[in-house]
This record gives C-alpha cells, structure tokens and sequence, in this order.
C-alpha cells in the first residue's frame, strides 16, 4: 500500500493549487501559432506577457493501471474575440480517456475527433462533468470574468502530444459573438469576419 500522502492531496479549488505538487505556467508568448488573429496576438504580446493558465499535476503512480490528475486554473480575458484558452493536445498514447470536472467559473472545452475533424463546443461549469474520449483533441477556454477551475483524471501513460496541434491546430475556433462563446470553422474567419 502507498504512504498515506500518496493517497491523499488536498486542492484548493479556488486558485487551482495543491500543495507540494508541481505547478506549470504558460504566459501568452508560450502559446503562438493557437490563437486565430495574428495580429491581435501580436498587438498584445507586444504590450505584456500574461498569465494565461496553471495547471498542478499529481502523479501518484506510473503503471499500466494507475490515474494522474491535474487541477487548472485559466485567467479571465480575450485576444481579439478569441478568449485565453489552453495549447490544447492529444494524448500520445491515443486511446486515453479523460474526465474534466468544473470547479469554479464558465468554460467550455473545444472537442475534436482526431479521424474526422468533427467539432463540437461542450460547456464546462461547476457541477459539470465532461467526458473527452480518446482520441480527441482537447482545449478549454474561459468564457467568464472571473478565473475558471476544473480538475481533469487521465490515464497515468495518456502523456500530452503537442506536436499535432502545433501543426494543423484545432478545425474550429471559438469566438464570442453578442456576449457568447459560438463555434466557428477557422477558415471562415475571413479578414473582414475576424473583426466585426
Ligand atoms: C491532461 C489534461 C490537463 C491539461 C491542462 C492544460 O491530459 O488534459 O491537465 O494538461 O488542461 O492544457 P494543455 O493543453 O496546455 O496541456
Ligand atoms: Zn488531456
């Protein structure tokens, strides 16, 4: 049997933190090439380097059967009319599943079945629980005021693959139009779209 602080971590579901556990940062310059108008990410970037989102990782274990959880926490906030989101990945070993479940504030996650490209918008709020099957790129925005938090449960081996989202990034696009997050396809975000 493990030692007991293996088996138990405590969060703070209002900040994202867990104590002991490690904590990644990524500002705006670590997410170029995500966000869908160049130059509103330009602009920003030239004026500061916010905090988008912390995630704290617990890696109790690391075998075939085992689970890893993560709590993060994404400001609130907008480039253009994208909100701050996520690099959004797959996982490398494809078949891993993930639960998200909100803790605090209004996102939504960007689903992507890696086969087909078909996109769908699923809310993620408090008391909500989203299911990402494997093989599915996934993001997650905050669309509030206020700092989402959620808690995400994945397969100990499921791993984070970048690689493919650097390259072709997601299909779709979530933008928000008269005060709500809508799902667009990317290539219709013609110039004239993109600000209007
Ligand atoms: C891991 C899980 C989350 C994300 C976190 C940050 O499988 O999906 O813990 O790592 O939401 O997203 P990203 O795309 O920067 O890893
Ligand atoms: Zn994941």
């Amino acid at each position: 049997m493990m030692n007991i602080e293996k088996l138990l971590s405590c969060y703070n579901p209002a900040t994202g933190e867990i104590p002991g556990a490690p904590v990644l940062k990524r500002h705006l310059s670590d997410l170029k090439g995500c966000f869908a108008v160049v130059e509103a990410y330009d602009q920003v970037l030239t004026q500061s380097n916010p905090l988008l989102y912390s995630v704290s990782a617990v890696e109790p274990a690391g075998g075939e059967g085992d689970l890893h959880y993560g709590v993060g926490m994404i400001m609130p906030g907008k480039i253009g009319d994208e909100y701050f989101m996520t690099k959004g990945h797959l996982h490398s070993w494809r078949p891993a599943a993930e639960f998200y479940f909100g803790l605090t504030g209004d996102g939504v996650m960007l689903l992507e079945d890696e086969a087909t490209g078909e996109s769908r918008m699923v809310e993620l709020r408090p008391n909500g629980a989203v299911y990402v099957p494997g093989r599915t790129a996934h993001r997650t925005m905050n669309v509030g005021r206020t700092p989402l938090t959620y808690f995400g449960v994945y397969p100990a081996k499921a791993g984070h693959d970048y690689a493919a989202i650097a390259k072709n990034n997601f299909r779709c696009v979530i933008i928000e139009r008269h005060g709500k997050p809508e799902l667009v396809e990317r290539k219709t975000l013609t110039p004239a779209a993109r600000h209007p």
